[in-house]
């Protein structure tokens, strides 16, 4: 679907899908943190009620054990037949005829819990005086360390060390869709459809294989349009490995579409962690060594496929990437609480090392005596850097961030801002600029990274790649179909392009990470070329070439453009492109496309991983009026410079920077999941868990730098959450910057920020 198909309503989404001959779900949820689960009985006085408990389930299941470098690992159930771990956790199912008796149904189940200490902080997780998983000898579920010891020295003998902890809220993607599912089973056929909202079919239908215990092939997962996903839908979620398994024990079609309260409760939150960072300077402000130590706090589970240590690790591997340093200890652990699972959420483990590490570069600027600008530009990476390699191993391509902080501090004029802070002082008004300077990692080669990417071109002259990637609303049809035309010189009108079908696409990641215009346009890139040459073999042939047809040859001798592949030398000799497809499938009768040469068909699949990440870099500058009084701040500029290389479709990059400003500015102003000392979710409505509305999303001033990318073959670097992991960082330098005070937690909240500013004014 097109974005203009989507902004037109022609999106079906999981609520749209045809639906007469289904039955509805509903999910028992447990009211309890922590609880054993005694009894599970259906409504009194009900017959013929289809409930299901953990115990029905996990006679016929396999449980998932969810591996990763790093990970303890446990058994993992979609439903656990004894205890309930988290408030919202499924403990039971029914089916009815429709999604109102289905949860009047839910309602009415008699359930007897046993409740025990629920565990909701990272120090009571840390204490271990109860742990949460019984195959697990205490509450870690992810511990990861590198360096150990490297940075005493330096430390040590340092002119200015600055340490301080850092605390991120948990926080969730809200997407505008929630969650859903449609499954159904071929009884004849033994085969399980199972349409979902997700990001990632090919790691779904993976799990759901294991689960199941039936090979992949059985298994068609269909993603038909998602609604936003933002990270929520990367995971593998308990409903929908409980809906196919329930529609082959009921022999009928499955739906559950999850209400808000629901999708808040019990899909994953994500970003809740501390980060006590350390950074050790000589006297000139450059930086020598540092120090990280994150906690996460995973919830209830390591949910599959990427397990329990997403965001702490993203965090330290990624700490102070953006800075010339030679020595980093690091060091993660993710602690299993009675809360929902954590999983990702745009902006993954950097929302936490940007905001640690652009507040601590302040407060070193502070005891140095330098202007903030001035600290990042003795730091930051220089162009003659790269290639670089970081202490914590990751590798950059290329750069050029010190023009992008240049770029972004003229355009907000800077100069002019700090010259309106040092005269206009108003009572009770106080202006702050905040800068940030960052890079993002995007296009993960882990878990396991690579895409695939079919092109073809059918008899009939149809252009259509077929994608492991999934949108979820995001414009890839316009990048894709742009790459694809790009290769075969068509029109962008002409190329299809088929995602989130595992019966139709290769295999391969999906989309999480800022991975689509990476990895899998890389990999289409591949396959389009592939198919390019193919092509002019053909075009050769029928233009009579005599000798050997290497590769090189026809890319140097014809050129394809406007839907015909022509001589270099002699563009008025060539032929349309039609009618070298046509010869391609031995449909022309005076040529015959000689078989011991060129094979037939056009159609090219081909998979791949990336040697490494991909890391674009972004500046931001923000200015911000804060009352002091009320600690409410309204944001007068925000200037957000990018260099994500080459850039495949300029309105998909401004979208993305913007909509992932705009989800920066809710998760550093607004966003916060709050549980109680029993683990009861507080926030478990939009009137609780605030998002930024029109209201709060100022203009953002969009600029851009194209550093072409030396590893991806389209010079393209990802930068889908830059927004989101900058801006919470730059807000709370503008706001720190006004208010003289030190700010270590979001979000920035106006009760925060008023009672900084009475501690400020007390000092
Ligand atoms: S949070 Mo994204 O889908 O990696």
């Amino acid at each position: 679907m097109t974005r203009e198909q989507l902004i037109r309503g022609e999106g079906q989404f999981i609520a749209d899908l045809p639906d007469a001959d289904c039955r509805w779900v509903a999910f028992v949820r447990s009211p309890h943190a922590h609880a054993r689960v005694l009894s599970v009985l259906p409504p009194e006085g009900a017959r013929d009620v289809t409930l299901v408990t953990g115990h029905d389930l996990a006679s016929s299941i396999q449980p998932l054990r969810v591996q990763a470098p790093g990970l303890n690992v446990y058994d993992w159930h979609p439903m656990h037949p004894e205890r309930a771990l988290f408030v919202g956790d499924p403990v039971a199912a029914v089916v009815a005829d429709s999604p109102y008796e289905a949860e009047d149904l839910a309602d009415a189940v008699r359930i007897e819990y046993e409740p025990l200490p629920a565990v909701t902080s990272l120090e009571a997780a840390a204490g271990n005086e109860t742990t949460i998983h019984p195959d697990l000898s205490d509450n870690v579920l992810f511990k990861f360390a590198l360096n150990e010891g490297a940075a005493t020295e330096a430390f040590a003998s340092a002119d200015l060390v600055v340490e301080r902890t850092f605390r991120y809220p948990r926080q969730t993607a809200v997407p505008l869709e929630c969650r859903g599912v449609l499954a159904r089973y071929d009884p004849r056929e033994q085969r399980f459809t199972v349409w979902t909202s997700t990001q990632v079919p090919h790691y779904l239908r993976n799990g759901l294989s294991q689960i199941l215990g039936v090979p992949e092939d059985d298994i068609r997962v269909i993603r038909p349009d998602v609604g936003g996903a933002f990270g929520l839908k990367a995971q593998l979620f308990p409903e929908e490995v409980i809906l196919p398994w329930l529609a082959r024990e009921t022999g009928g079609a499955l739906k559950w579409v999850e209400d808000r309260r629901e999708n808040l409760l019990a899909s994953v939150h994500a970003h809740e962690g501390t980060l006590t960072l350390g950074a050790a300077f000589d006297g000139d402000g450059n930086l020598r060594a540092v120090r990280a130590r994150a906690e996460g706090d995973a919830g209830a589970h390591s949910v599959f496929p990427f397990g329990a240590g997403l965001d702490p690790f993203t965090t330290v591997i990624n700490i102070f990437g953006a800075y010339r340093h030679e020595i980093a200890e690091i060091d993660a652990t993710s602690y299993a609480t009675n809360k929902a699972p954590a999983g990702s959420y745009r902006g993954v483990g950097q929302v936490l090392s940007v905001f640690a590490v652009e507040r601590l570069l302040d407060i070193a600027a502070g005891e140095l005596g330098l202007d903030p600008a001035e600290i990042r530009r003795r730091n930051l990476l220089r162009t003659d850097d790269f290639p670089h390699t970081t202490p914590t191993g990751n590798a950059f391509d290329t750069g050029n961030y010190q023009e992008t902080l240049r770029m972004a501090l003229a355009r907000a004029d800077y100069d002019g801002l700090r010259a309106e802070q040092r005269t206009a002082a108003t009572a009770g008004k106080q202006l702050g600029v905040g800068v940030g300077t960052f890079n993002e990692v995007t296009g993960v080669t882990l878990y396991p990274g690579y895409d695939g990417a079919r092109v073809r071109i059918a008899p009939d002259g149809t252009i259509q790649g077929f994608m492991s990637s999934a949108s979820s609303g995001q414009g890839h049809a316009e990048v894709y179909g742009r790459l694809i035309a790009e290769e075969l010189g068509v029109s962008r009108d002409r190329v299809q392009i088929v995602e989130g079908d595992t019966d139709l696409c290769p295999s391969g990641s999906g989309t999480y990470a800022s991975r689509t215009a990476v990895t899998m346009g890389n990999t289409l890139t591949l396959a389009s070329q592939d198919l390019r040459r193919k092509l002019l073999k053909v075009a050769a042939l029928m233009l009579k070439f005599e000798g050997e047809l290497s590769d090189a040859r026809v890319e140097r001798e014809l050129t394809i453009a406007d839907g015909r592949i022509c001589l270099a030398e002699d563009p008025a000799t060539g032929v349309d492109f039609d009618e070298v497809v046509q010869a391609a499938y031995l449909q022309t009768l005076d040529f015959a496309l000689p078989q011991e040469i060129v094979e037939a068909g056009l159609e090219v699949t081909r998979y791949e991983k990336l040697p490494q990440n991909v890391f674009s870099n972004t500046a931001i500058v923000a200015a911000v009026d804060v009352d002091t009084e009320t600690g409410h701040f309204e944001i007068r500029r925000l200037v957000m410079v990018g260099d994500c290389g080459r850039i495949l479709d300029r309105e998909t990059v401004d979208g993305q920077a913007i909509g992932g400003a705009a989800m920066g500015i809710g998760c550093g102003t607004l966003e916060q999941l709050a549980y109680d000392a029993d683990g009861q979710l507080l926030t478990a409505s939009l009137m609780d868990y605030l998002v930024p509305t029109a209201m709060e999303v100022p203009p953002i001033e969009v600029g851009h730098l194209e550093t072409p990318s030396s590893v991806t073959r389209n010079a393209a670097k990802g930068m889908g959450e830059s927004g989101t992991m900058g801006i919470p960082a730059v807000l709370a330098n503008a706001v720190a910057d006004a208010l003289g005070a030190e700010v270590t937690e979001l979000p920035l909240s106006e009760e925060r920020i008023a009672g900084l500013a009475m501690g400020a004014s007390s000092l």
